[in-house]
């Protein structure tokens, strides 16, 4: 038996079949969780989402598509999720987004305030208004999962306004963590080394930042994405009861070291 049978909920953040999500969606599905999908509405991107979830061999797969900038958006997807599951135990929140062009070394110092507070409501916001919705189908309590980086600590170059959003998002977990603890919703963050996947392509840099942790971290190379997958069903399970609040690096150790 699965370490998430008879478990349900919401994965969000589903792009193609190299996002974080995904793998995250494919060890649920392994351990036996049932997931409905959220998706960046449009039409080449559902083909895309769907292409990507069927490829984990689940047919027929929940897509309900949300702009995580729109309230009514997020209220259907609750609305939805109600009828499909009547209550869930977990939702994962994995997505971000930045205007690209602010994502270069030497541009942080441009951003504008519209890309800034666009970076924060989609990177940020989206899990409060998330949470608060969630709350109200986790009668039994359940385990809210955010996706962060490093960026968030120590200024890494291109990374930038995300930098700023993954230090809100990290606080953000606290702050729900601490509120929604009594209702017993757990909140963690897993943080993440480099991946390749769409939104990590729109980071200047990003190659210099893998071939760096490949030569630097304990392990001496850059993670998976499956390794994840097996944190965030940790995190969903019973093996975490007693962990809320945490921000877990899955880095290859990355974190760690000064030099
Ligand atoms: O190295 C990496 N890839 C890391 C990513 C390291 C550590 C953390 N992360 C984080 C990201 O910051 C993000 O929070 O993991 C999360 C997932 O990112 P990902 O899997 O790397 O990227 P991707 O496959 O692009 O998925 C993110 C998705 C969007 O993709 P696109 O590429 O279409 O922008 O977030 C979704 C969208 O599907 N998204 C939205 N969903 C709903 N409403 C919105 C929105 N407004 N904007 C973006």
């Amino acid at each position: 038996m699965g370490l998430l049978e008879g478990r349900k909920g919401l994965v969000f953040g589903i792009a193609n079949d190299r996002s974080i999500a995904c793998h995250i969606a494919r060890a649920f599905d392994d351990e036996g969780a049932a997931c409905a999908f959220p998706y960046l509405p449009g039409e080449k991107n559902e083909r895309r989402v769907r292409k990507a979830i069927e490829g984990l061999g689940i047919t027929n797969p929940d897509l309900i598509p949300c702009d995580a900038q729109k309230d009514e958006d997020l209220d259907a997807v609750i609305a939805a999720t109600k009828r499909r599951f009547d209550s869930i135990d977990f939702l994962v929140h994995s997505i971000a987004f930045a205007d690209r062009t602010y994502l270069k070394p030497g541009m942080f110092v441009q951003t504008p305030r519209e890309a800034f507070l666009q970076a924060l409501d989609i990177s940020v916001y989206s899990l409060i208004a998330m949470a608060k919705l969630a709350k109200e189908i986790m009668p039994n309590g359940g385990s809210i999962i955010a996706m962060t980086y490093y960026g968030s600590e120590k200024a890494i170059p291109g990374y930038n306004v995300m930098g700023v959003a993954k230090a809100a998002l990290e606080a953000t977990v606290r702050y729900l963590a601490a509120e929604l603890g009594e209702k017993g919703i757990r909140v963690n963050a897993v943080s993440a080394g480099p991946l390749r996947t769409l939104s990590s392509m729109a980071v200047g840099g990003i190659d210099e930042i893998f071939d760096w942790v490949a030569r630097k971290s304990p392990l001496r190379r850059n993670i998976e994405g499956g390794e994840v997958g097996k944190t965030a069903v940790y995190l969903v399970s019973d093996l975490s009861t007693g962990v809320t609040g945490e921000n877990i690096f899955v880095d290859a150790g990355y974190n760690i070291v000064g030099l």
